[in-house]
């Protein structure tokens, strides 16, 4: 069977680390086809878009796609929006998986990709002295979420961790907390457990290795994924999944990176982490674990294209 995947490179390290992961790609040989697309803020300053439609239909075509980086500016640019965000409404992406793998801890946050404070439901009042931002939390997003995390928590150690601010967001907390627990009573071989979020990123820093899946709302998975990565090598070594029912974006936790763009010293070993996550997505098991194991017997080696080399090397050998 032939694969189709797009590769979208975006912004500053992503047009660094996605053609190395490529490079990697072809060298397994495996029966999958690149096509390249454009997205992000250079693509909006050169062309007005920073997700041209033929990108979107390009994605919509494939099995898998493979995302870089975005660069978005912190303050409002006329007519620009995230082409990040954009895809994983476009396409349906509801649920964000980020493993955090060392000798020692082995956890996958489940974030809940679509709505949560990241909802875009947000204002500035008209004396311009006051923004307020509003949290959707549905039922509807908050069980297919916890249903994926349960999945994912019934393919490994089987102890789910509920996390959420129910003590004080008693309402969108509330719902997200008590639909959860809901959901998570049709697995009964489950262990669930519930912290607050503010405990768990204690508890996590303290010792990460008592978390299985933990399944929270966009912004806490947001953080906690991030300190996750900061306890799990940092942000060289953070892969992500973007997974809907339709679609699937594989993207490296890191943005962009300004500060050292276009010098060809990124770490693209999170890019190749989202190529093992992408291959065992369309079922290449062998050759994503064959991956999995070069990545973690090499160090970053001070260039993106040392590093890819010593990879393709390791696992040809
Ligand atoms: N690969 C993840 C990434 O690009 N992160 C940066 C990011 O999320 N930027 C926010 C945005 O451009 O919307």
């Amino acid at each position: 069977m032939q694969h189709h995947i797009t590769a979208i490179s975006g912004d500053g390290i992503g047009k660094e680390v996605i053609p190395a992961t490529i490079r990697v790609l072809e060298s397994l040989a495996l029966p999958i086809t690149v096509t390249w697309a454009e997205a992000g803020f250079g693509t909006f300053e050169a062309s007005g878009t920073a997700l041209p439609n033929a990108t979107l239909a390009q994605c919509q075509a494939s099995d898998a796609i493979l995302f870089g980086a975005t660069q978005s500016p912190m303050t409002k640019v006329e007519g620009y929006s995230s082409p990040i965000l954009a895809l994983r409404t476009q396409l349906g992406l509801y649920a964000n998986l980020r493993p955090a793998k060392t000798d020692t801890i082995d956890m996958l946050i489940v974030r809940e990709n679509t709505e949560g404070l990241y909802s875009r439901r947000e204002r500035l009042e008209d004396d311009g002295k006051t923004a307020i931002a509003e949290q959707v939390i549905t039922e509807f997003a908050t069980r297919r979420i916890v249903d994926v995390a349960c999945q994912q928590a019934m393919k490994r150690r089987q102890h789910l961790t509920i996390v959420h601010k129910a003590n004080v967001l008693k309402e969108t907390g509330g719902l997200f907390r008590r639909v959860a627990f809901d959901v998570a009573r049709d697995y009964p071989d489950l262990t669930v457990t519930e912290q607050l979020v503010d405990a768990c990123a204690m508890k996590m820093a303290m010792d990460a290795t008592q978390y299985d899946v933990i399944v929270t709302s966009n912004l806490f998975g947001d953080i906690l994924s991030d300190l996750a990565a900061g306890l799990t090598g940092g942000p060289g070594l953070a892969p992500s999944a973007n997974i809907g029912e339709k679609y699937a974006l594989f993207e490296p936790v890191h943005g962009s990176a300004p500060d050292i763009a276009g010098q060809g010293i990124a770490d693209p070993r999170a890019a190749f982490l989202c190529l093992v996550m992408l291959l065992r997505h369309l079922g290449y098991t062998h050759p994503a674990d064959r991956l999995a194991t070069a990545i973690a017997s090499i160090e970053h080696l001070g260039t993106v294209d040392a590093t890819t080399q010593a990879m393709i090397n390791h696992y040809q050998t």
